[in-house]
């Protein structure tokens, strides 16, 4: 961080636009979001049940509304029929268990996807129009049996909503070819669109290779990455995260670089060890929270995935399901250092591991096999058509804080009883509980008595450890949270700290970007932790908590829709969803940061032993970071 340069022009203006936020600030904050309530359902703690069964195989899902999940699926002979075709889309009501099929028009097949700042999510490329089997249509305009036309330069828009009215809309405008591209949400809610294949298969080749990068809404056209030329044939799906920085690391292959993106200039880091993570490797990846005691810097997780050398995966000897899945998980902490480290290794092997940030700042994996890859294909060897084999039916869960050595857990953990072969995904829910569906490594619709990997219907859903306890009800959570800002403050009542007010102190507001889940990434998923302080009564074991706005860098968590939880003692509320930012695209507000109040509980005036216990460690945390946000806050003014 450099030192504090502030000019006296800087203070001018900053001063001059603190006054004029603090008029729009005050309507923002004046919309609250209700209480929220408990479950509607009792949930088989740290087990699976099955709720029912999706009309299209859940290839891709995220959650668009507090109560509806969006399933995209590759173009195949579903039973399910919209306006005359089978339907590959369609939408799950959590609240009443009821669904819809929905129509992306054009083959969504391994499209990427992510959501604007503007609360628009895209579903981005795909595959060309087919027809039985997964072979080519007769016409790439629609008609033939499934009518779908070739979506590889598609650009699907939804705007999610809770009447049954929305379907995905074609934007007129289109991208290059892209199959099997990452999407990853800048700073100013637009989106990079990096990376994919021209044609298919089960890894890359130099012949349709798209080796670039660009924008929606567009800025000119495609431009050629580096990395994505230089790690064929593994190089699908580039794993990518905004950071802190600004800048973007992105993991292709063995590769790792930051891409400034707006100077086109790619640093490489160091190779990844171990083991490939990217598609079809396919290793479980996740951003750790960012938190203020961490001082919002990231660290990625990378876990499992298979040590495969380049020239293999193309080697007609290379029998892949017969070969092992890794075990290595790796952390990189790239704004601090260009090392990975070596982290606790998977309890199980994993191929196509999906991480789920839970609200309590664990980490759940879930998904995927012990042998294998993603992928699959019409080889004698070939399980079905699976590539990957032996599923690991037992969740685990990693601890980012336990100590080394501990990180991962299986304790007390019940398996599923669905394989989640390639094709799988999986979500958070408002609830704390985690989605899973999906399932299909086969080129169509495939079911029946004698095919051990079918295309996957039913859908479950995972009991974290916290679901059954009674949730906060915090009142007070605002519908819309600025870069910086004033703080506000929030209600706990007795029985939201447990009837045991030193549990303020293990009471912390979370905000989640579950992501778009496809091919074991989680695009745009995100854990960032609020500062917060307390003001908390011993009397009656209540609180107030002071809760800061989002930090003042948009780079942090890009805006758009994402949900928030008050989590005591490691038992969240009800997620609500909220807007991070504008709601607009374009550059982000950032405003000064408010100092929160110093935390506090006061001692009962009958309580003989009159403990008056002040946070000191939150608040000189929060006090230290607030000069660091404020610098940020004015160098975002001076910018404006
Ligand atoms: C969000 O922005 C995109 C790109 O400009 C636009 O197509 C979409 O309609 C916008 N969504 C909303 C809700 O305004
Ligand atoms: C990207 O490079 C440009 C030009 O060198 C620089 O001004 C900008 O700060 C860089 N962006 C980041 C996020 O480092
Ligand atoms: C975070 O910042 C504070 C104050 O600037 C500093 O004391 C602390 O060491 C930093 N912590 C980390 C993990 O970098
Ligand atoms: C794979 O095999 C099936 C059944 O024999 C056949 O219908 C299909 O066309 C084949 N697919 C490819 C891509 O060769
Ligand atoms: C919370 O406060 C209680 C009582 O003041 C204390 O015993 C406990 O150690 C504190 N816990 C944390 C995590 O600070
Ligand atoms: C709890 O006690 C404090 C201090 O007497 C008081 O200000 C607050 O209103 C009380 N809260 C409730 C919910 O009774
Ligand atoms: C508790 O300590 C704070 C900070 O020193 C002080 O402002 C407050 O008056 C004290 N409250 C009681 C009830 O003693
Ligand atoms: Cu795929």
């Amino acid at each position: 961080m450099p030192p504090p340069i502030l000019s006296s022009m800087g203070l001018v203006s900053a001063s001059f636009f603190v006054a004029s936020f603090l008029v729009v600030l005050g309507t923002a904050q004046s919309a609250t979001l209700p209480a929220p309530g408990q479950p509607a359902r009792h949930g088989i703690v740290n087990g699976f049940e099955i709720i029912g069964s999706s009309l299209v195989s859940a290839q891709q899902i995220f959650l668009g509304t507090a109560d509806k999940v969006y399933f995209v699926d590759k173009v195949e002979n579903n039973p399910t029929r919209i306006k005359g075709h089978p339907a590959w889309a369609s939408e799950w009501g959590l609240s009443a268990n009821d669904q819809r099929p929905m129509d992306p028009v054009t083959n969504s097949f391994c499209a990427g996807g992510n959501v604007l700042g503007n609360g628009t999510w895209l579903n981005i490329g795909g595959n060309q129009g087919v027809s039985y089997g997964g072979q080519p249509a007769a016409s790439q305009y629609g008609g033939g049996p499934y009518n779908n036309p070739d979506g590889r330069q598609s650009i699907r828009l939804l705007d999610p909503c809770d009447d049954g009215s929305c379907d995905w809309v074609m934007s007129p405008t289109q991208i290059d070819q892209r199959w099997y591209p990452t999407l990853e949400t800048l700073e100013d809610g637009t989106m990079i669109i990096l990376g994919g294949c021209r044609n298919g298969g089960y890894v890359n080749d130099a012949g349709q290779d798209n080796p670039t990068i660009e924008f929606f809404p567009s800025r000119g056209r495609p431009i050629t990455s580096p990395i994505l030329q230089r790690t064929l044939p593994a190089n699908l799906y580039p794993l990518t995260w905004l950071l802190p920085s600004g800048l973007l690391l992105i993991q292709s292959n063995w590769a790792t670089v930051f891409l400034n993106y707006t100077a086109n200039e790619e640093t490489p880091l160091d190779n990844i060890p171990d083991a490939v993570r990217v598609y079809p490797a396919s290793a479980g990846t996740l951003m750790l929270p960012l938190t203020p005691e961490n001082n919002y810097t990231a660290t990625i997780l990378f876990c499992g995935g298979s040590n495969i050398q380049p020239e293999r995966w193309t080697s007609p000897s290379f029998i892949v399901p017969t070969y092992a899945a890794s075990t290595s998980c790796v952390r990189l902490t790239p704004d601090v250092s260009r090392r990975y480290q070596r982290d606790d290794p998977l309890p199980e092997a994993r191929t196509m591991a999906s991480f789920i940030a839970l609200p309590d700042g664990r980490v759940l994996n879930l998904n995927g096999g012990r042998m294998g890859t993603a992928g699959y294909g019409n080889n004698s060897w070939a399980v079905g058509h699976s590539y990957a084999d032996n599923p690991v039916l037992r969740p685990a869960i990693y601890d980012p804080n336990a100590p080394q050595g501990q990180r991962w857990s299986t304790e007390g953990l019940q398996a599923s009883t669905v394989p989640r072969m390639y094709h799988s995904s999986a979500v958070l829910l408002p609830d704390g509980s985690v989605l899973v569906s999906g399932s299909n490594p086969n080129p169509d619709y495939l079911v029946g008595p004698n095919i051990k990997y079918p295309t996957e219907y039913r859908t479950e859903l995972f009991y974290p450890s916290y679901y059954n306890e009674r949730r906060p009800q915090p009142k007070g959570l605002l519908a819309k949270y600025a870069y910086g800002g004033q703080p506000f403050d929030v209600s706990l009542d007795a029985e939201d700290l447990f009837n045991d007010v030193s549990n303020v102190n293990q009471t912390k507001v979370v905000i989640i970007r579950p992501g778009f889940s496809t091919h074991a990434i989680n695009m745009g998923q995100r854990y960032v932790e609020l500062a917060t302080s307390y003001t908390a009564y011993q009397e009656n074991s209540t609180a107030i908590l002071h809760v800061s706005q989002l930090p003042p860098n948009p780079a942090i968590i890009a805006p758009g829709p994402a949900l928030i939880f008050v989590v005591v003692k490691g038992v969240p509320s009800i997620g609500g969803l909220v807007m991070l930012g504008s709601g607009q695209l374009g550059t982000q507000p950032i405003l000064p940061v408010g100092e929160l109040p110093q935390a506090n509980i006061i001692a009962s005036a009958s309580n003989g032993n009159g403990q008056n216990s002040t946070g000191a460690a939150s608040t000189i945390r929060v006090g230290g970071f607030n000069r660091v946000l404020m610098l940020l806050a004015l160098i975002g003014l001076v910018v404006l």
